[in-house]
Order: C-alpha cells, then sequence, then structure tokens
C-alpha cells in the first residue's frame, strides 16, 4: 500500500514509517520541524541528538535498501498539501501532524493558538485534499484516550448506545477533556465524523494511552534511526520522564496522590495497531474507532515499578508526590473497553521489569546530557 505519514520527523511518526517500509509498504513522510523548533525555543532538548529526516532516510536506505520518499513542508499550507498528495497519491494516510503535548498547549496564549491552528487547519487539509485528490484513501488518524477524560462508567471504544423516553440511537462516546491539546483532538474526530456522514470517508480514529519506550525493531541495528526521546515537562511522557529521573536520581515527579489511572503502550504496539489498522480497511464511509492501549496503571503503580527496575541496576529510585499543576481526577473510575485491535491480532508487548531495565541501562549510557534544571518548571493550569 501507499503510505503517506503526516508528522513523520516526530516520536511516532518516524518508527512508524520504518516499520511501514520494512513491512513492505511504500512510504512518504511529510513534516516541517514543528517539534523540533518548539523544543528549541522552549529549550527542552531530547535526550540525545536526532538526525534530520534528510539523514534518517539516507540511513535507513544504507541499512536497508529501502526508499522512502521525503517532503518537507507545513500541512497547515494548501500548496504544501497539494504538492505532496498530487506527487505520492496515498492509498493510506497516517495523521500524526499536530502538536502532541498537553502542557505545551497550555503553556500561554500563543501556545494555545499554535495548538489549535496546526492541529485543526492540518485534518481540515487532509479531509480536503483526500476527497480531492485521492477519495476512497483510508485516514488513520491518531486520537488520544484523553478525549473520554476520566468518566465515572465504563468507557466504550468509541461510541455509546443510549436509550431515551424509549428510543435508542448511537452516538459519539461522550468527551470531555483535560487539556487545550487533549480538546483539539476531540474537534479533529468531530471534524471527521462530519466529513464521513457528508462525503462518506473511511476513517479509522486511534484512542491512543501515553506511549513509552526507545526500541522498535527496526532501530536495533542502528541507534541513529532511534526516535525523539523527550525527558522534560512539556514534551515527555510520564513513564519515559520517570525513567530519566531514576538514573539521573531525581525522586520520580508523582503529581498529587498519583492514582490518576490511563491505558499506556508499548512504542513496538503503537506501530503495529497503526499497521494492523491500515491492513484492515473499514468500509467507505464509516468511522471506526479503536481504543489504542495494552494495559492500565496509576501513576504511583508506574512510579513503583520503575523503583523495582532501579534496584536490579544499583539505582536507589525515591518517589515525590508534588502538588498537581493539572486540574485532573487523582482517584477515580476508569475501565476502559480494548478489545478492537486484538481482534485484529494485536499481540501486546507489556510493561515488564526486563522492558524498564533495557531503558534504564540505554538513558544511563546519555546520563551526561540530562539536564536536572528541565525536568520541572511547574506548567500549570
Ligand atoms: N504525570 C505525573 N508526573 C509527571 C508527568 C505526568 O504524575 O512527571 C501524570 C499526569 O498528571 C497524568 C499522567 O501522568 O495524570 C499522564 O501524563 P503524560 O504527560 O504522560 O500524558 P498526557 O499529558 O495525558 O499526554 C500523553 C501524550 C499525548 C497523548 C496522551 C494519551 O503527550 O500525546 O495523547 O498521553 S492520554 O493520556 O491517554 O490522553
Amino acid at each position: 500500500m501507499r503510505v503517506l505519514i503526516l508528522g513523520g520527523d516526530g516520536y511516532l511518526g518516524w518508527p512508524t514509517a520504518m516499520h511501514l517500509c520494512a513491512e513492505g509498504h511504500e512510504v512518504a513522510v511529510v513534516d516541517n520541524y514543528l517539534r523540533r523548533r518548539l523544543c528549541r525555543e522552549e529549550d527542552v532538548d531530547p535526550l540525545y541528538e536526532v538526525p534530520n529526516l534528510h539523514e534518517r532516510v539516507r540511513l535507513w536506505k544504507a541499512n536497508t535498501g529501502h526508499e522512502i520518499r521525503l517532503f518537507i513542508g507545513d500541512l497547515t499550507e494548501w500548496d504544501v498539501v497539494e504538492t505532496v498528495f498530487r506527487a505520492f497519491e496515498p492509498e493510506g494516510i497516517v495523521h500524526y501532524a499536530e502538536q502532541p503535548a498537553a502542557p505545551y498547549s497550555m503553556l500561554n496564549r500563543r501556545a494555545a493558538v499554535l495548538t489549535i491552528r496546526n492541529n485543526l487547519l492540518t485534518t481540515a487539509n487532509v479531509i480536503f485534499a483526500v476527497r480531492e485528490f485521492c477519495p476512497g484513501a483510508h485516514i488513520v488518524k491518531l486520537g488520544t484516550m484523553g478525549e473520554y477524560g476520566t468518566p465515572n462508567i465504563d468507557i466504550e471504544e468509541g461510541w455509546l448506545d443510549v436509550e431515551h423516553k424509549g428510543r435508542k440511537e448511537r452516538f459519539l462516546y461522550p468527551r470531555q477533556a483535560g487539556s487545550l491539546y487533549h480538546t483539539t483532538k476531540i474537534m479533529d474526530t468531530d471534524l471527521l465524523w462530519f466529513y464521513v456522514r457528508t462525503w462518506g470517508l473511511r476513517v479509522t480514529d486511534l484512542m491512543q494511552g501515553p506511549v513509552y519506550g526507545i526500541f522498535t525493531r527496526e532501530t536495533l541495528e542502528d541507534e541513529r534511526l532511534l526516535p525523539f526521546f523527550n525527558y522534560d515537562e512539556l514534551f515527555g511522557t510520564v513513564l519515559n520522564r520517570f525513567v530519566v529521573q531514576a538514573v539521573a536520581g531525581y525522586p520520580l515527579t508523582v503529581y498529587g496522590k498519583g492514582g490518576q489511572t490511563r491505558g499506556y503502550l508499548n512504542i513496538i504496539d503503537t506501530l503495529n495497531c497503526v499497521r494492523l489498522s491500515l491492513e484492515n480497511t473499514p468500509e467507505v464511509g464509516s468511522l471506526r474507532i479503536f481504543n489504542q492501549f495494552t494495559e492500565t496503571f496509576t501513576v504511583m503503580e508506574l512510579a513503583e515499578k520503575v523503583r523495582e527496575a532501579g534496584k536490579e541496576i544499583g539505582l536507589d529510585v525515591a518517589i515525590q508526590h508534588i502538588d498537581n499543576p493539572r486540574k485532573e481526577l487523582e482517584e477515580h473510575y476508569y475501565n476502559p473497553t480494548h478489545t478492537g485491535l486484538l481482534e485484529l491480532g494485536l499481540e501486546p508487548h507489556f510493561l515488564t521489569v526486563d522492558v524498564l531495565v533495557l531503558m534504564l541501562e540505554f538513558v544511563k549510557r546519555h546520563e551526561e546530557r540530562i539536564d536536572e534544571g528541565k525536568i520541572f518548571r511547574r506548567v500549570s493550569w
């Protein structure tokens, strides 16, 4: 399949590009280096240097003989979108091209507007481009479990059957996010659902939980192909942050009571979920929604796991509770369904002590690059 990956430079975009290419798909990536620019502006460098996309594509070709096509450009600009879609004529589109961080979206007005503008304009342009240049192409959109929030009832896979005064209807499951970033993902879903109904688009919306991990099968031979690894408060996700904090001897930053529960997954499973979605195309005119995670943990459970893994390699890991900088429930009911991707054949990679030890050992090799000043500066809302 010809697959176009939007946001192909990101934490998940680049590993997805290599994975789909290795699995025999024809792959092109687009990116405007937004994530790199925002990290530079906010002075939060990833743990190690990552080559630019031209270099990554060259390395991949040299190592495997496989070609990944590359377009550098801003997908909020229609001219860029038109050029890319005309040149590549995708059959599948993986849409990661969004400002991905909740804390960044809550930083200030400028960051908020950038998040709304980037995320919603890109999604709108993708919709219009599919209609104009490749009707029938399958859009695989990265959404987030955070769209649902933490309601006091079971979370279904995308939809809720409602019976009201004796009549029945199926609606999108109610959404109530906890950050502006997560709210733009709700708006994306609404846009896609509107155009599925209106123009008969073919869409899969992947409601993904926080991802952890560094290594994928395609990076084992060459560390220069590894993804970004942010550990700062703005762009780092919780488990990746805890691993770096453990190595730095920085007490793990558990926000509030630490009972916040989320559905987590290994980066390897993200790639498999995206590939399985592409290879099992939904009907034209349908919005298919999967909840994309493999197991749920509270923040405290994650901290305890990191402490346990740290012990294995002689690290004495401390845990601190700090005043929660976010508005979120710190103890709550959480029972989301997640059967759709398992039914497509997903074989989960679970969070074991061994997985954490590998991450800790890798981070230890880059210990001199850890800047403790970047770990916590209290972006709050
Ligand atoms: N947390 C801590 N300490 C930290 C960092 C986070 O206790 O040092 C807590 C947060 O308060 C939250 C939980 O850990 O309760 C997860 O936080 P996170 O920063 O790992 O994840 P989040 O902001 O929700 O966003 C991340 C990705 C985003 C993705 C989302 C999936 O950045 O792109 O959409 O995970 S989900 O959380 O399911 O919405």
